[in-house]
């Protein structure tokens, strides 16, 4: 266990050195194309700002095995080592911390995240190689411990983290919210293999919100970033797709942000100071149908905007109302058709199995997704209850919960049961979900793909699929 106290760094004034860690998924989970996190990115940034030294192992990006990471560790031997994780990662970021441990007893190790920020308490308890956990926004927390164990201070007071004191687990008050985004530098995303990641995709992720003023059921952000929205200026945001499309040579970006146009005026002012710059980018973002209008969905396209996310969740108001979601479905029919309207591509993110879910109506989803989205497919999503949520509140409350290996939390594996509908018929109706998708006529019998591999791939896959299900296997 780490004392708190680092004699060494107090007697030789040395600048400590922190490696920033990105942990690997749990095999088999579908995954997304690396990209340099923002994150991981931010911390980087304010570290290096306060001229620390300070590197980045990302080991979805190097594809580095448990060996692989132990020599990183062996090469870069840092003092600090900062790792991030969602719940899906938590339990490999364990890992990661235990190795960092075995290679050098003596340095710090650190989770922050927004699972355990959730969960902090536990991974004390469940891993006495952590340390630290920091909650919600890490930059300055993490930060203030760097500088503490550079003057060889105790880091005991330190906002924002939960610590273990004299073998007792001990939760510092929270830290406010950084309430002017524009004072953090970008993302040190030169701390990542950049011409690497280029290869697997040309797009660049940014922020320009943190929070959101909604609070639906089965969603983190609320507790994590706090019920308000703030966001970076618009000039700042477009210094630094600027900056970017300077640096890289990238023109296409994708916004991070959970509902990007919570504020409209600003998300107007964003399109606005993008136009006047005259900068050739394309983009997409993703946002709620009730936070947008036909003016601004037109203003957003002059500015490059090329599709929008949809938080649909469900095709059933019923459905929609437990969530708390606060929409309707009448206002996703209008909106996703004013953006066709547009020239925008739509694109709607489904949830299946929301408490309060039955056959009936996870079948009123599926068609109402063909309708108002006939030819392009987000992701159907099964309803997780991520800790910090208040799905997760609720399901544990209620004895529901079966699955409490995070390693299954991938939201395409059932986690719950509920008296309406049972893990093997919402395991099922999310691959029928799928295959009624790409096995309608209207899909595979589209102009555009008509004669192209992939919709062939697509639509044998799914075909297969169909087959094993009808007959009972795999
Ligand atoms: C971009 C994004 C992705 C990206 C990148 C994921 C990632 N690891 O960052 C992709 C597309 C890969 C992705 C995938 C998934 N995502 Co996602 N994603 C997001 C999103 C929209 C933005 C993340 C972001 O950049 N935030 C901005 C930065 C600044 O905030 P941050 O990442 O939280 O980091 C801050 C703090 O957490 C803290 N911190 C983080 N790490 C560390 C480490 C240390 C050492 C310290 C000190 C502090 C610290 O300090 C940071 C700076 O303030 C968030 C929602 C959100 N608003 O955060 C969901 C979110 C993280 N995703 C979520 C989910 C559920 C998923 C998926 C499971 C979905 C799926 N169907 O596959 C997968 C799992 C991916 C994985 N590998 O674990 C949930 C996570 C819930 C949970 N408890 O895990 C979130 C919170 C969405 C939500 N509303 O509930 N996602
Ligand atoms: S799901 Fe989207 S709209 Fe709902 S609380 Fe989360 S970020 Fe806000």
């Amino acid at each position: 266990m780490y004392s708190g106290k680092n004699a060494a760094f107090s007697e030789e004034k040395m600048k400590p050195h922190v490696t920033l860690v990105n942990p690997p998924t749990p095999s088999g989970s579908t995954g997304h194309l690396p990209f340099a996190l923002l994150g991981l990115g931010y911390l980087a940034a304010v570290l290096e700002k306060n001229h620390y030294e300070v590197d980045i192992v990302d080991c979805q990006v190097l594809k580095l095995s448990t060996d692989g990471f132990k020599s990183e560790i062996e090469k870069r031997k840092p003092d600090i080592v900062g790792i991030t994780s969602t719940t899906l990662t938590y339990k490999s970021g364990l890992q990661m911390a235990k190795i960092a441990k075995e290679v050098n007893p003596n340095c710090l190790t650190i989770m922050g995240g927004p699972h355990v920020t959730f969960w902090d308490d536990k991974a004390l308890q469940e891993c006495p190689e952590l340390d630290v956990i920091v909650r919600r926004e890490g930059e300055i927390t993490l930060l203030e411990l760097t500088q503490r164990i550079e003057a060889g201070k105790s880091f005991h007071d330190v906002l924002g983290i939960t610590y273990r004191k004299n073998g007792q687990i001990v939760r510092n008050p929270d830290r406010p919210y950084i309430e002017d985004l524009d004072s953090l530098p970008f993302p040190a995303r030169h701390l990542w293999p950049m011409e690497r990641l280029r290869e697997y995709e040309d797009v660049l992720y940014l922020a320009a919100s943190r929070g959101c003023t909604f609070w639906c059921e089965f969603c983190a952000t609320v507790r994590m970033h706090g019920r308000k929205f703030r966001m970076r200026s618009p000039k700042n945001i477009v210094d630094e797709l600027e900056f970017l499309n300077k640096t890289y040579g990238v023109s296409k970006f994708t916004f991070c942000d959970d509902a990007f146009t919570v504020d409209q005026a600003r998300t107007e002012a964003l399109c606005r100071e993008i136009i006047n710059r005259k900068l050739k980018i394309q983009w997409n973002c993703g946002t709620r149908v009730d936070m947008i209008t036909k003016e601004l969905l037109a203003k957003m396209k002059e500015a490059g905007c090329i599709s929008i996310w949809f938080g649909v969740e469900s095709g059933s108001q019923h459905v929609l109302d437990a969530m708390k979601k606060g929409i309707s479905t009448e206002q996703t029919i209008k909106v996703l058709g004013w953006v066709r309207e547009l020239g925008l591509k739509p694109v709607p993110n489904v949830i299946l199995g929301f408490p309060g879910e039955t056959k009936k109506t996870a079948w009123e989803t599926i068609k109402f997704v063909e309708k108002i989205s006939p030819d392009v497919l987000g992701f159907y999503n099964i309803a997780t209850p991520f800790p910090g949520t208040p799905l997760y509140d609720l399901v544990k409350e209620k004895g529901w919960l079966k699955v409490t290996d995070f390693d299954k939390y991938d939201t395409a594996t059932p986690i719950f049961e509920t008296p309406w509908l049972s893990m093997k018929e919402l395991r099922n109706l999310r691959l029928q979900a799928f295959h009624h998708f790409y096995l309608r006529p209207a899909y595979f019998l589209d102009k555009r793909r008509i004669f192209k591999l992939s919709t062939a791939m697509t639509v044998l896959v799914n075909l297969v699929g169909y087959m094993k299900l009808k007959l009972g296997i795999g």
